[in-house]
């Protein structure tokens, strides 16, 4: 059955950000730092979906998904990141997993998207080996309560962003610049899933997949100089975060001068332990050039001649074709099913006199990117589901509640949620499945 679903994250939505038994992750300490989200906004309450979950599987019920993605935010599980569980947490997702399941909906659960215990980051975070091992025992708790309802796990959610935002740049929690020296928290992320496997396979997991967001490099001229730099780009965002999973060998990182001693013999046995889909997270392609200066080997040369969406990313559907195919031959037998884990986009909305929101320009995004998938499928490309980026308006990171990306629109002063017309238009698509 090809799943149909939508996507959100634990932090983006749950809100009870200090409730039962919730221990403080990155984003709590980040988003109240002063001016590291805009106006200042957090995920205190966001979409109240901790107290409000009943209603939004609801929505998802009439809406006619056949799947849900969500995350587990590991602080309600284990508010000190490692040792004592917290039961609350477990039977929060224990009931949602049981509303989805009554709800006719197959419960896609991701273990970790961003929201990192504090107290682990007060040990160096995904700096720190250790952290790979708490997390498989984290994901062993989990699974150990919810596996026998669960058909598909994911262990990350976009390794790239969380090294790069989070601790290359400094935009993300845990909100560090280190430039290339992140790079450990890149291969820590990946043995952390990994360890994550085994532990979930020997819990009696379904079906294991992780999800990266990947995109189409383009090159912004054909000189040896631009080729080169699309390719040291690519191989940061893409290789680097797949080519160990599916192949079991880092991709050539000399552009980037890197030291991997980090990486102990028997890290990418454990690492490319094989799973059964890969998640893809895709918006938009990236144009590159070779740089202007000293400093990373690649310059971001900017797509022009596309719409774009209210966080100005170039919508270009075709790239989702193209990224589909590109893995498809990078990877030949070693590609897993693909599941489309996100998409959507974030838009200008605004609602009319009856609150409706008539986002066009989302329900055109959406089906520009429905009809490359159902081309690539018809070019060959096992793909097995698709995820519509998000349910519900919610917390976009150092966007604050700027940025809306849902189909169903949400009053973030009352919480009350109205559906938007693009909701309606894939209820259409989906009934006529
Ligand atoms: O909101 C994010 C999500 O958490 C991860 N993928 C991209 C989305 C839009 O920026």
């Amino acid at each position: 059955m090809f799943l149909w679903g939508t996507a959100t994250a634990a932090y983006q939505i749950e809100g009870a950000a200090t409730e039962d038994g919730r221990g403080p992750s990155i984003w709590d300490t980040f988003a109240h730092e002063p001016g590291r989200t805009r106006d200042g906004h957090t995920g205190d309450v966001a979409c109240d979906h901790y107290h409000r979950w009943r209603e939004d599987v609801g929505l998802m019920r009439d809406l006619g998904v056949n799947a849900y993605r969500f995350s587990i935010a590991w602080p309600r599980i284990q508010p000190e990141g490692q040792g004592a569980i917290n039961v609350k947490g477990l039977d929060f997702y224990d009931a949602l997993v049981d509303g989805l399941l009554e709800a006719g909906i197959q419960p896609v659960p991701t273990l970790f998207h961003w929201d990192l215990p504090q107290a682990l980051q007060d040990r160096g975070g995904w700096l720190n080996r250790e952290v790979s091992e708490h997390f498989a025992d984290y994901a062993a708790v989990v699974a150990e309560r919810l596996a026998d309802r669960i058909p598909l796990w994911i262990t990350l959610n976009e390794p790239f962003v969380h090294m790069a935002y989070g601790y290359a740049m400094g935009i993300h929690a845990p909100g560090q610049a280190l430039l290339l020296d992140a790079l450990p928290a890149a291969h820590h992320q990946l043995l952390g899933h990994g360890l994550a496997v085994r532990a979930l396979r020997a819990a009696g997991a379904g079906q294991v997949a992780i999800t990266n967001n990947c995109t189409p490099v383009w090159p912004a001229s054909d000189s040896p100089d631009d080729l080169a730099a699309a390719a040291a780009y690519d191989t940061l965002h893409n290789r680097l975060f797949t080519d160990p999973v599916l192949l079991g060998a880092y991709p050539d990182l000399d552009a980037y001068g890197a030291d991997l001693s980090f990486v102990a013999d028997g890290d990418l046995r454990t690492i490319s332990a094989p799973i059964d889909a890969l998640g893809i997270n895709y918006y938009n392609p990236t144009r590159i050039a070779a740089p202007g200066g000293p400093g990373l080997p690649f310059a971001d040369a900017g797509i022009t001649g596309y719409p774009t969406t209210a966080f100005g990313w170039p919508v270009v559907p075709a790239g989702l074709r193209e990224l589909l195919n590109t893995l498809k031959s990078r990877y030949g037998a070693a590609l897993p099913p693909i599941h489309i884990t996100e998409n959507g986009c974030s838009q200008e909305d605004v609602q009319g006199p009856d609150g409706t929101v008539h986002d066009q320009a989302r329900i055109d995004y959406l089906s520009g990117h429905i009809e490359a998938t159902r081309q690539a499928m018809a070019d060959g490309v096992d793909v097995r589901g698709y995820f519509v980026w998000s349910l519900l308006d919610n917390f976009e990171w150092a966007e604050g509640y700027h940025q809306r990306f849902g189909l169903v629109h949400v009053d973030f002063e009352t919480g009350r949620r109205t559906p938007k017309a693009s909701y309606a238009w894939y209820r259409e698509h989906l009934a006529g499945r």
